[in-house]
């Protein structure tokens, strides 16, 4: 490995020791080594970067003792001290390095890190104050509205903080990445044509469904924010494929999601809390139609969603379908009520009425109030690693810790 024209990050020189790896520091360069350079000695010199890789230095590096345990690994997809990104890879050439620094004309986003090219992508940003005259979607001259952005069928938009009061239609392939703190509310999000790929978007209050994705469409959702839709959180209908992964579904009236499509489904790591109501069809989900091949529901938490008396009010299946790897908990309609009798249940915790079969356990999953594993959990490392298709869980951490992959939508971090 070399680092060639790659700068240094910290602001020392290197003393005239040389790296471990392949390539020189120049002995006096003006910049620093990555400080993940090589396994050897800085030579006293302090350095602001990663640890030394355990070898014991003279000098300070960033306040951290050397020696320890290397805390960070580039290529985990967890964002840890003095990574500026990780996309779960040590490739470059994509956005994000083997050093898990971001490449240059790149942006990166989230955790694991989704990495764009700055050409490829446009800027929105909420500015209602100051109305929206035409603009180019360049970083310094944002829309400020995302529908702008699809009217230019811009193929990267980046969704900066703030709230937008826009009903949107997608009919093009696009990918839409989130900064936190940004937020659709009051309005839904229909993607009729195309590929749309949403990261980090909260949807709020919504006066119908939330997101919807129809026709022969196709959408993948993950790490977005679903909450308080007057009907439907999420509605995946007709012939659409949509993967829905790492996403907190809660608190929609009609429901949190509704499969009804011939394509394929795949839905994992997400959290329904607290969905449906009294007179609900159904409470966290209900999987009219999910045929497609390849179609998959495991790894999620379904927790005190409400239904209608003798409906499920967990998840509700109108023919049979695999409920995996999951926690189906504390859901009600008039009394407890985990899933319909269609629903194929293995290796999950479900309850508390319910019949301990197999590999399906019916015991308190002991979560804390934000539906993460205690640590004292029953649902740690109980889940089937069988068909593990899944890296990461709901916090984008690691999936497998501790041997072996934990039940619902959590993985508890070790
Ligand atoms: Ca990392
Ligand atoms: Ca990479
Ligand atoms: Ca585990
Ligand atoms: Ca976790």
């Amino acid at each position: 490995m070399t680092d060639l024209a790659r700068p240094d990050v910290d602001a020392e020189i290197d003393a005239g020791l040389t790296d471990a790896d392949a390539d020189a520091d120049a002995d006096t360069d003006p910049g620093p080594d990555m400080g993940t350079g090589g396994a050897d000695v800085d030579a006293g010199a302090p350095d602001t970067g990663s640890l030394d890789a355990g070898t014991v230095d003279s000098g300070v590096d960033g306040g951290r003792p050397d020696a320890s345990p290397m805390p960070t690994t580039c290529g985990n997809g967890e964002l840890e001290a003095d990574e500026i990104c990780d996309d779960g890879n040590t490739d470059i050439n994509d956005g994000c390095t083997e050093q898990c620094l971001v490449e240059p004309d790149w942006i990166c986003l989230r955790q694991p890190s989704v990495c764009v090219l700055l050409n490829d992508a446009v800027f929105v940003q909420s500015n209602g104050a100051f109305g929206c005259g035409s603009r180019t979607g360049a970083e310094t001259d944002p829309f400020c509205s995302i529908d702008d952005a699809l009217d230019e069928k811009s193929p990267v938009i980046i969704v900066r903080p703030g709230v937008y009061s826009e009903s949107l239609v997608s009919e093009y392939n696009v990918v839409v990445i989130a900064y936190p703190g940004a937020e659709i509310r009051g309005r839904e999000w229909s993607i009729d044509a195309g590929h749309a790929e949403i990261v980090g978007l909260s949807f709020v209050d919504s006066d119908t469904f939330a997101v919807r994705v129809r026709s022969d469409a196709s959408l993948v959702l993950s790490e977005c924010t679903i909450r308080g839709a007057w009907g439907y959180g999420v509605t995946i209908e007709s012939r659409a494929d949509a993967m829905l992964d790492r996403n907190l579904i809660s608190e929609n009236r009609s429901g949190g999601l509704r499969v009804k499509t011939s394509g394929v489904v795949e839905i994992s790591n997400n959290v329904l809390w607290a969905n449906g109501h009294s007179r609900s069809s159904f409470g966290g989900v209900r999987i009219e139609e999910m045929v497609g091949q390849g179609s998959r529901f495991a790894y999620n938490t379904i927790v005190e969603n409400e239904a209608d008396s003798g409906r499920a009010a967990g998840v509700r299946c109108d023919r049979p379908v695999s409920i995996r790897n999951s926690i189906v908990w504390n859901n009600h309609s008039n009394e407890p009520s985990a899933l319909s009798g269609a629903c194929v249940v293995e290796s999950s915790i479900v309850g508390p009425n319910w019949i301990a079969s197999g590999s399906t356990l019916v015991v308190d999953p002991e979560l804390k109030s934000d539906f993460h594993l205690q640590a004292s959990s029953p649902a740690i490392d109980r889940a089937d690693p069988d068909g593990l298709e899944s890296a990461f869980d709901i916090d984008g951490e690691s999936r497998v810790q501790g041997g072996a992959p934990d039940m619902g939508a959590d993985e508890l971090h070790q």
